[in-house]
């Protein structure tokens, strides 16, 4: 029989390309360079590549043409189609806001009670008023939303929103978020269990990378008399390793910490008289 593939979506050309590739290219999955087309395949894994644009991908993914996509939550919420999320990729991160003029009074969300508001979000920015109970009027226009206000087509703006640069050009300011965007990847209802054990054997690669990036590796030189205190600040994967070094008294410990308590850590380790302490990327991790 032959090997099923998983047909994975991916946006053609745009914010999310680069990333989506990369991502991928990360796992070791060998996609050739001039491939830009309308498919791929990987050469050393069983998936095959479809660029979309990305407003095509959660429909496709619903109906199966492709099994999965990566794509922005902005982009699935308003589609609303039927898939599974699988996995936010901490990519491509960006706010849907709602924006006014600078100049304008904002004390709160009454403000947009019998106003209105220009976006290409209607879904979104509907379920958001209706939950917060306000009367605005939509109006649905395609695309260069940050200009609608300056023309009298509305009073306000839902856009996404990534440096308020656009705004700041357009005489805007953000005042709402109504949502916080990442990249996503998303899969099929009805995966067949050859597909979903490729599936599986994608996201053990994809957690991997994604738990290195948060560790760091570390290594120090300490006393014998304080590798106890230090080693309470160093919890590492199941415990420091400790090795003597040549001088006598000394050791070294190898241990690995998490990106985000890593100069409390680093700090904590100085006082209790750790030297040459080095810090270094991890590859992969897999726990
Ligand atoms: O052709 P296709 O339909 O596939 O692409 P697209 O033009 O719809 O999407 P694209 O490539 O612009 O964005 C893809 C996804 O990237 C979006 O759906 C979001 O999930 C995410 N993303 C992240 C952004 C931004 N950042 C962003 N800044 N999408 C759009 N923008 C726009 C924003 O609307 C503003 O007009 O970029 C402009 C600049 O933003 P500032 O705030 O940095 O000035
Ligand atoms: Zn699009």
């Amino acid at each position: 029989m032959k090997q099923q593939v998983l047909k994975i979506a991916i946006q053609k050309s745009g914010r999310l390309t680069e990333k989506s590739l990369q991502l991928l290219r990360n796992c070791g999955i060998d996609i050739p360079a001039e491939s830009r087309k309308l498919k791929a395949s990987a050469n050393n894994f069983p998936i095959e590549l479809y660029f979309l644009r990305d407003d095509d991908i959660p429909e496709y993914v619903q109906d199966g043409i492709a099994d999965l996509g990566i794509l922005g939550e902005n982009v699935l919420l308003e589609k609303k189609a039927a898939v599974e999320t699988v996995m936010p990729l901490g990519f491509a991160k960006c706010k849907l806001s709602l924006a006014v003029p600078r100049n304008e009074q904002y004390e709160g969300l009454d403000y947009w009670e019998g106003k209105k508001i220009a976006t290409t979000y209607t879904n979104i920015l509907s379920n958001f008023l209706k939950k917060n109970k306000i009367n605005a009027e939509i109006h649905s226009i395609s695309g260069s939303v940050e200009i609608a206000p300056g023309i009298g087509l509305a009073q306000g703006i839902c856009d996404i929103v990534s440096t308020g640069s656009t705004l700041l050009s357009n005489g805007l300011k953000a005042v709402e978020v109504v949502l916080n965007s990442q990249a996503v990847l998303i899969s099929n209802q009805n995966l067949t269990n050859e597909k979903q054990q490729i599936l599986d054997k994608l996201l053990f690669r994809i957690r991997a990378k994604q738990k290195a990036a948060t560790n760091k590796y570390i290594l120090l030189n300490a006393p014998d008399s304080k590798i106890d205190e230090i080693c309470a600040l160093l919890p590492g994967m199941k415990s420091p390793s400790v090795l003597p070094l040549r001088e006598k008294g000394w050791s070294s410990l190898h241990s690995v910490v998490q990106e985000n308590q890593f100069w409390e850590v680093i700090d904590q380790l100085k006082q209790a008289g750790a030297e040459g302490i080095l810090v270094l990327p991890v590859e992969k991790m897999i726990v």
